[in-house]
């Protein structure tokens, strides 16, 4: 397969700076009439080059005129034009209802939809599909009227109108230039929640949020989560939005979780529908910041969008630091923290060092939809911040302010963000640059020597080898760094911000009154892994005094994981100091909930995984349980408080009210653990007269992991119950595919058989597959199964969705972490997936790699 460089860019040789698309949209057939205004780019004679995808020219006319010198090069269009600058038409034919890839126009439900980004357009219409080609569009839209009475595309409405034979017809103008992957369309039966928003010059903005008619009542959460957002970019990065309309559309099958297509978001439903009965916190929280993410877009990416899709982190990576950040402002920041940085080590550090490792900014690609990745967005993220935390905010500020109005109407690149950050910053960021082009997470090893009032903090780092990167240098890591007393707990320094860039540094602190413990790293100022040899004491000593929750959290974590690890290694291992650790955060009274809850969670199987050269699942999974059990039989009584503490309440949206219930199911889980002999009644009746779905599922998790009458009633209930709710039912194959149950993989192979089960819809595949690839211990089975019913399924799908197959696949890639038994079978399943004939280039390029 062709694979494209990033040293091979060179800028458009014809630009198109008007466009005129035609639709007469149809499920079956639908005909799109494209009128490009095209005018040639510097002195060349190169044709003019139309991508296309899955489609064939009905007409081509130049000027007006029809020509047949037109030919095809593979599937693109290349039309010889003699001036520089003319008007190119064509037509062309397209099956919305049997795209089943869900890329370019599609039928989801009874609606038809687009996505573009990246390569979508292209199975639209002839067009230059790259981002650094910017069009002004008119859209024109005809239809049938009772099927699809509402017709949205970009930009503001212009005209509409009746035609014969039931038929209507609407137009759309946007008038800001942008590329093919944010064009949009959306026609169906759909029901609008309007609002308004007032922008801070004073202008009013009409706000819709477009469902199903059904569906409009779960519609209210989004709708405020706009305006919030709205609000937040006006006020801390000084962004208005620009159109008079702003629509979001929600559809049930979706490949991505949101697009920001310009004017006109469409939506995974997941990220729009919520009400107390169907969604929970975390669906709440994540609805807020997806509707965030895609608004903020309308700068960090529309308004400025990428040159090339190497840059994807560009508005990604900046993107996702600005959602991050509101959702911060939305509650409490040092429990978000947490949460990113937990997301962060789930999927970008595996990621960071396995066969796909990429950087920030990669150098090739076979697909670029394989490239939408934690690397380019969560890393990207933490680049971002970085940048931002060497600033300090004013300048951060001046720096973005200058990047929006130098690059509004263009096309950037990740060099470009970082000038400006340098320009506006005044500091020097040549070597930070690295973190661009460098793969791989540094580790860093800290220690630190007391000498009687003398310290000396000894840092080296080190930054593993990934694919096509040999040999690393080393990195600029900002390290918050602060030191405590041992003994009265006191500051013995204020944070420091250590910018350590090389391989190794010694840095000296005088005058300490007291032995020093050393918090570092704080905030996780720098994504890196910390491998400090800080005795127990110590960490237990930070977890109860550090001034920084996310280092208090941080260092509750690393005790926890250096038990685990034991546990682990040794078959057992101490567990008091973390008893201890536990009793101690649970304790304090003084402390938010939703931190404590937080804090108690022990790390993850595939984190403990990660620590250890070679990953046995099942001697983590015995270590992590052993903990969890020795956890709830020691503290019972505090667990039961904690639980109790948020029962009976009715059910509120607000950080007080959501902590109360994060702690309250964490304390469920320990009661489990302990294997207290009222668990089954205890779960079953709080899922009986739950509230609300975080109760509800967190206690049907509960009931699901275990061995009692309860569970396949509640299974049976929560089925029934929400039949005919796709997002609910994905809860209730994910949940199953998360189960700690020995009879897990069997489970999840019955449960693709289930008549509910379709490969064709995203949300549901990843419900089961995606989740069960997440279950360590069920998925590595010693027996292979968990890998042949991945690779079995991702075969299936591939034929459906190549995109959402191809995003599946990255938990057989961790071969080389596991024992050569377990590396062998998922080898043997990588090699069946490639060898499939007709394999998309989507699977052969996650599979092939994976292999290497
Ligand atoms: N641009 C793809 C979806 C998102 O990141 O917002
Ligand atoms: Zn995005």
């Amino acid at each position: 397969p062709h694979v494209t460089r990033r040293e091979d860019y060179s800028p458009p040789e014809w630009l198109v700076p008007e466009v005129a698309l035609d639709f007469d949209l149809d499920a079956e057939r639908t005909r799109v009439k494209a009128r490009l205004e095209v005018t040639r780019r510097g002195a060349h004679d190169a044709p003019l080059r139309l991508n296309g995808a899955g489609q064939a020219p009905l007409a081509v006319l130049v000027d007006g005129v029809a020509v047949n010198d037109w030919r095809l090069d593979g599937e693109d269009l290349i039309i010889p034009l003699a001036g520089g600058r003319h008007v190119v038409e064509t037509e062309v034919e397209i099956a919305p209802e049997r795209n089943t890839q869900l890329m370019g126009l599609y039928a989801s439900g009874e609606n038809l939809c687009t996505q573009c980004e990246a390569e979508g357009f292209r199975r639209i219409t002839y067009f230059p599909d790259r981002p650094d080609v910017l069009a002004r569009y008119r859209v024109r839209m005809s239809a049938d009227k009772a099927r699809f009475p509402v017709l949205l595309a970009n930009g503001d409405p212009v005209a509409s109108g009746d035609l014969p034979g039931g038929r209507h017809w609407a137009e759309w103008h946007d008038p800001f230039p942008k590329p093919t992957y944010l064009f949009a369309l959306v026609a169906g039966d759909l029901a609008v929640n309007r609002g308004t928003f007032v922008t801070q010059s004073g202008r009013e903005v009409a706000l819709g949020i477009w469902v199903r008619r059904a569906d409009l009542p779960r519609t209210d959460h989004a709708l405020d989560a706009l305006k919030a957002a709205m609000a937040w970019d006006e006020r801390v990065y000084g962004r208005e939005y620009d159109l008079d309309v702003f629509n979001i559309v929600a559809v049930d099958d979706f490949n991505f979780g949101a697009m920001e297509n310009k004017g006109l978001n469409i939506f995974n439903s997941r990220y729009i529908l919520a009400d107390p009965d169907t969604a929970t916190d975390y669906d709440y929280d994540a609805i807020a910041a997806v509707v965030a993410h895609e608004y903020f877009h309308n700068w960090s990416g529309n308004r400025v969008t990428c040159r090339d899709w190497f840059q994807l982190s560009l508005k990604e990576g900046f993107t996702v630091y600005r959602d991050q950040s509101f959702s911060a402002d939305q509650g409490s920041a040092a429990v978000k923290r947490i949460e990113d940085v937990r997301g962060l080590r789930a999927s970008q550090f595996p990621e960071d060092s396995g066969p796909l490792a990429h950087p920030v900014r990669p150098e090739s690609y076979i697909e670029i939809s394989n490239f939408y990745t934690a690397t380019i967005y969560n890393k990207g993220a933490e680049l971002i911040r970085m940048m931002a935390t060497i600033l300090g905010p004013a300048k951060f500020r001046a720096a973005t302010d200058l990047y929006f109005s130098r690059f509004d109407g263009t096309a950037a690149t990740c060099e470009d963000f970082v000038a400006c950050m340098e320009e506006a910053g005044e500091v020097d960021l040549s070597r930070f640059r690295l973190w661009y082009s460098q793969a791989g997470t540094p580790r860093v090893s800290v220690s630190i020597s007391d000498n009687g009032g003398r310290a000396t903090l000894r840092l080296a780092q080190h930054v593993p080898p990934t694919p096509g990167q040999p040999d690393k240098q080393p990195m600029v890591l900002p390290l918050k760094v602060k030191l405590f007393g041992a003994e009265t707990g006191r500051p013995l320094t204020p944070e420091r911000l250590v910018l350590f860039d090389t391989l190794s540094e010694s840095i000296t602190f005088e005058g300490l009154a007291e032995r020093p413990v050393m918090s570092i790293n704080r905030g996780f100022s720098a994504p890196v892994i910390i491998e400090s040899d800080r005795p127990a004491t110590d960490l237990a000593f930070l977890s109860a005094h550090d001034d920084d929750p996310f280092a208090r959290y941080e260092a509750m974590q690393q005790l926890m994981l250096d038990t685990l690890v034991a546990a682990t290694v040794e078959g057992r291992a101490d567990h008091r100091a973390v008893i201890d650790a536990v009793a101690n955060t649970l304790g304090d009274a003084t402390l938010d909930r939703a931190f404590v809850a937080e804090a108690v969670l022990l790390p993850s199987e595939s984190f403990i995984g990660d620590q250890l050269v070679t990953v046995d699942p099942d001697a983590i999974f015995a270590a992590r349980e052993a903990l969890r059990r020795d956890l709830g039989t020691a503290l019972a009584a505090q667990w039961r408080a904690a639980y109790d503490e948020g029962d009976g309440r009715p059910y509120a949206y607000n950080p007080a009210a959501k902590g109360l219930r994060r702690l309250r199911n964490v304390a469920l889980g320990y009661i489990a653990a302990s294997g207290a002999a009222d668990i089954a009644p205890l779960a079953f009746r709080q899922f009986e007269r739950a509230d609300n779905m975080t109760d509800r599922q967190a206690a049907l998790t509960t009931l699901v992991n275990g061995d009692w009458d309860e569970r396949a009633a509640a299974l049976d209930i929560f089925y029934n119950r929400y039949a005919d709710n796709p997002l609910v039912l994905d809860k209730w194959f994910q949940t199953q595919a998360l189960s700690t149950r020995d009879d897990t993989p069997s489970a999840v192979a019955a449960l693709a058989a289930h008549p509910d089960f379709t490969l064709a819809n995203p949300n549901r595949a990843r419900s089961l597959i995606g989740a069960f690839g997440a279950n360590q211990r069920a998925f590595n089975a010693i027996d292979g199964r968990g890998y042949r019913f991945l690779a079995d399924q991702l075969i299936a799908l591939d034929r459906i969705n190549p995109q959402t197959a191809a995003k599946l696949l990255p938990p057989l890639g961790r071969w080389r972490r596991f024992d050569t038994r377990r590396a062998g079978l998922m080898r043997a399943e990588l090699e069946r997936i490639v060898a499939v004939p007709e394999l998309s280039k989507d699977l052969f390029e996650q599979a092939s790699k994976s292999l290497e």
